[in-house]
């Protein structure tokens, strides 16, 4: 194990791997790619508002949504280090129309694939609010094949791991390959990223709700009535408190460390809501129950559902336990 205080991400996945005994170090070398493109990006986050990297790129993204400059940086970031790394044989991003296969027929493939949104929450760059990359890794169904749809579209039970970074008053990558959370800050004086959140667990019970409340009157019953028990007092229970920062990332880590519960709910307008099933919800799913918490669309676990296209958008009620069960419980009596 490890003598020295200072524990470096690349030291913990290395010495993860060997909880996995048949790893051929694929997994370890992915990560390591990953972690390089979120040094890359932390960089260039951090400096934004004195280059020309601000600002709208003019492009818009398959969401119809404004690209930012950074938006397309990061998603360059992580693209270029996953296929150089030639670990992964394909990408899906959440800012691409259709996923990318890497090699060509024939030659030899990575037996795995990446779903990532490389900046979610950019409309916040501008502000200096909080923002992330999260990322999710697939094992290949056909391996040794170049990367194909259906490796995209297998539910999220199937990840081997997923993780966010979160660039805010310090830079923080979280994951889990399935053995528990743990979460690493960067440190700019050695360009690192040490453990400093080990073994991650969420509370099992919460105060904290996050939801944009200015839908109130486009959301469904069941979650008008849960934000209306959230605000109440009464049998021991005090009034929760209100925290929406408008960045998943940075209100799901919130919560993830404090207990709380984060909704992006249908409404009339979308009755799926706003958040991607492959590129949002999955891997903060996979984290937060490997955390303790619950992940469910209203109804129904996330992790199960299987996506039938690689841009489809789920209701998203994510936090401790127990809140997420007291919200399934409106949404089911409503
Ligand atoms: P609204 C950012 O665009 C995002 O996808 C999440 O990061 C954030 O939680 C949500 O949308 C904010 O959406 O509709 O409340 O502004």
């Amino acid at each position: 194990m490890f003598t020295r205080e200072i524990v470096t991400i690349n030291e913990f996945i290395q010495e993860k791997e060997r909880d996995f005994p048949y790893a051929k170090g694929d997994l370890t070398s992915l990560l390591t790619d990953i972690v390089i493109a979120s040094k890359i990006v932390h960089r260039d986050v951090n400096r934004a508002g004195l280059t020309n990297i601000l600002g709208d790129f003019g492009a818009t993204n398959v969401q119809g949504e404004s690209q930012k400059k950074l938006d397309v940086f990061a998603n360059e970031q992580f693209i270029s280090a996953l296929k150089t790394g030639e670990k992964c044989c394909g990408i899906a991003s959440e800012e691409n129309d259709n996923f990318i296969a890497f090699g060509k027929k024939g030659e030899s493939h990575g037996h795995y694939v990446v779903a990532f949104d490389p900046l979610d929450g950019s409309s916040n760059i501008d502000v200096n609010v909080s923002i992330g990359t999260i990322f999710s890794i697939y094992r290949t169904v056909h391996p040794g094949d170049p990367a194909c749809l259906e490796d995209f579209l297998q539910p999220g039970s199937e990840l081997v791991a997923a993780g966010y970074v979160i660039y805010g008053s310090s830079t923080m990558l979280v994951y889990t390959t399935g053995r528990g959370v743990n979460g690493f800050t960067l440190d700019p004086s050695i360009g690192e990223f040490c453990l400093s959140h080990p073994n991650i667990m969420t509370p099992m019970k919460g105060s904290i709700y996050s939801i944009n409340e200015g839908n109130y009157i486009n959301l469904p019953k069941g979650v008008q009535q849960y934000i209306d028990y959230c605000k109440s007092e009464g049998e021991g229970k005090k009034p929760y408190t209100a925290r929406y920062i408008g960045s998943l990332v940075a209100d799901f880590h919130r919560n993830l460390l404090k207990g709380g519960i984060y909704i992006y709910p249908g409404t009339f307008k979308d009755p799926k809501g706003k958040l991607r099933l492959l590129y949002e919800c999955n891997p903060l799913a996979f984290i937060c129950e490997q955390a303790g918490g619950k992940a469910i669309d209203g109804f129904n676990r996330i992790l199960d559902i299987t996506p039938e296209s690689l841009h489809q958008r789920v209701p998203y009620f994510v936090g401790s336990a127990d809140m997420v069960d007291k919200a399934a419980e409106f949404m089911k009596n409503a």
